[in-house]
């Protein structure tokens, strides 16, 4: 089993239903244990072409016996189960489901970059997965994850209270 991180995040439909019941789903697959979740926060978008609306955001940690592939096809099949119809990256999204982290492993193939590569200057990503994983080591800047939060704007992430 490998200790593996993703990012969840929604702006589209019912999203903290959305997004709770995706987890449940994760549980639910062989070979995946969900360890640990954040809490949610509620997030200005960021990158975003047009405006559109908040995020719900959060992180999780698993523990997994897939390989990365296997993992992303896993994610994404999920995404689609709980209605993601568009692929666009800076699109509205009823469910978006990322690998942040596996284990220490550092990999570039055209499907998958590993750490996620805009992990790093996210603070819709960093401030959920402190709660949780302040102290792993994100391996391409050999940091923390509480010391990379330390260097990002946290102004348009709060605490979703519901
Ligand atoms: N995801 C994006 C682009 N911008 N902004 C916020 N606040 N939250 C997200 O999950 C997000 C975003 C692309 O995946
Ligand atoms: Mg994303
Ligand atoms: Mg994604």
């Amino acid at each position: 089993m490998v200790e593996c991180a993703i990012a969840l995040g929604s702006n589209q439909g019912d999203s903290f239903d959305i997004l709770s019941k995706s987890l449940t789903a994760l549980n639910k697959i062989p070979g995946i244990v969900l360890k640990a979740t954040s809490s949610w926060y509620i997030t200005k978008p960021v990158g975003t072409l047009e405006p559109q609306a908040d995020y719900i955001n959060g992180c999780a940690l698993l523990s997994a016996d897939q390989t990365p592939e296997e993992l992303l096809n896993i994610l994404q099949t999920t995404e689609i189960q709980f209605g993601r119809a568009n692929k666009g990256t800076l699109q509205p999204r009823t469910l978006d489901l990322d690998l942040l982290l596996y284990g220490n492993l550092v990999l570039n193939t055209p499907s998958l970059t590993i750490p996620h590569p805009r992990m790093t200057e996210r603070a819709f990503v960093l401030v959920p997965l402190a709660e949780i994983a302040s102290d792993w080591i994100e391996p391409t800047s050999n940091a923390k994850i509480a010391k990379l939060l330390h260097n990002v704007d946290t102004s348009g992430v709060k605490l979703y209270t519901a």
